[in-house]
């Protein structure tokens, strides 16, 4: 056994805030920083939270730990209980998890619940199960998760030497980041770290877009949907974390937008095709970001920090079948006969 006051640790974290002229140009903004979440060790924000889930369930001495995932906190919570040595049971919508992400499920020993039923019918699964089977649930409703998530905004801000941007913008599914980022500025303000807040732009996809619809109308009432979106990490229709997000969207004059599928795919084919890459949900952000500054609300010499959540190679569906089709930046594999003659055509032609 582990010693149980030792971190489950990978470790996690220190990852870049880049920079990229093509994203700048796509959005209209000039300062615009990437931070790239999918640089994590299983390739996505989730194993922030996971560390301090996983020692949790640990130092309490669960025998085995579960979750609800759209995919990837499935595949963090694999690679850190097989770190842990303890059992994990996974819960993934049968038919919506990208490849990458149940492949890390499986690799990584979790046993695997192809489950008939969306996320949210996941959700409400795990939670059964956790509390009458006495497993420990590692969904972000535990606040362990969101205690680890918060470090994604200090870090970003210690980049930038204490100086906030004046946006910070995410992709929004169950939430969770959405409370932690708020959290996460609460107390570096607190603290005396920072004197100004940035605002929060939590993005959702049309068609899974509750907060977003929640948000138009003031938040007076908690709105649920059936979620159908090419940015399965985000195709939840109840997320879980919804007040302690709507305190982060008000505590930080925020805003919640939602931007179509074929808008988040074009983001990410500009972000791939900056050489940084990243999976749908995660291009929400700056299809986010590019809808506002059209619509003049974010300013193009606003400084923007976009947070990428996951890995480009997490969903290659996506991938081949965007650069298949007609659409706008598609850039299709060429097959060619082993001759130079036909290298030539190619390389004649770009
Ligand atoms: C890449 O893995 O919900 O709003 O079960 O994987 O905090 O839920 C994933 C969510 C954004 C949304 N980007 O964050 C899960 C899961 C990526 C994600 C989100 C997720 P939250």
């Amino acid at each position: 056994m582990p010693d149980s006051a030792a971190p489950v640790t990978w470790p996690e974290g220190n990852t870049p805030l880049v920079e990229r002229d093509a994203v700048r140009e796509f959005t209209g903004v000039r300062r615009l920083s990437l931070k790239h979440e999918g640089m994590n060790p299983t390739g996505s924000f989730k194993d922030r939270g996971m560390t301090v889930a996983v020692t949790d369930a640990v130092r309490c001495g669960a025998r085995a730990v579960a979750c609800a995932s759209t995919g990837n906190t499935a595949a963090s919570l694999a690679a850190y209980a097989a770190h842990a040595r303890i059992p994990a049971l996974v819960l993934v919508p049968r038919g919506n998890v990208a490849a990458g992400k149940l492949a890390q499920a499986t690799a990584y020993g979790a046993r695997t619940l192809l489950v008939n039923g969306d996320f949210d019918a996941c959700l409400t699964l795990a939670r059964d199960a956790s509390r009458t089977l006495g497993v420990y649930l590692a969904n972000s409703v535990n606040p362990w998760r969101l205690e680890g998530q918060k470090t994604i905004v200090w870090e970003l801000l210690e980049q930038l030497e204490w100086r906030p941007p004046d946006w910070i913008a995410l992709p929004a599914g169950a939430l969770g980041n959405t409370a932690a980022f708020g959290k996460a500025l609460r107390e570096a303000r607190a603290l005396g770290l920072i004197t100004t807040v940035p605002r929060i732009l939590a993005v959702q996809a049309a068609g899974a877009a509750p907060f977003a619809r929640g948000f138009a109308h003031g938040f007076t009432d908690r709105v649920t949907v059936r979620a159908e979106t090419v940015a399965t990490a985000i195709r939840i229709g109840d997320p879980a974390s919804w007040d302690r997000a709507v305190r982060t969207i008000r505590e930080t004059d925020g805003i919640v937008t939602m931007v179509t599928d074929s808008d988040i795919m074009e983001a990410k084919a500009v972000l791939d095709g900056s050489g940084v890459g990243c999976e749908p949900a995660s291009a929400a952000s700056v299809a986010g970001v590019r809808a506002l500054a059209e619509r003049g609300v974010i300013a193009s010499d606003a400084h923007v920090v976009c947070v990428l959540t996951g890995h480009v190679l997490k969903d290659p569906d996506a991938v081949s079948s965007y650069h298949a089709g007609d659409s706008k930046r598609a850039n299709p594999p060429i097959q060619v006969e082993p001759t130079l003659d036909e290298v030539e055509r190619v390389l004649r032609a770009t």
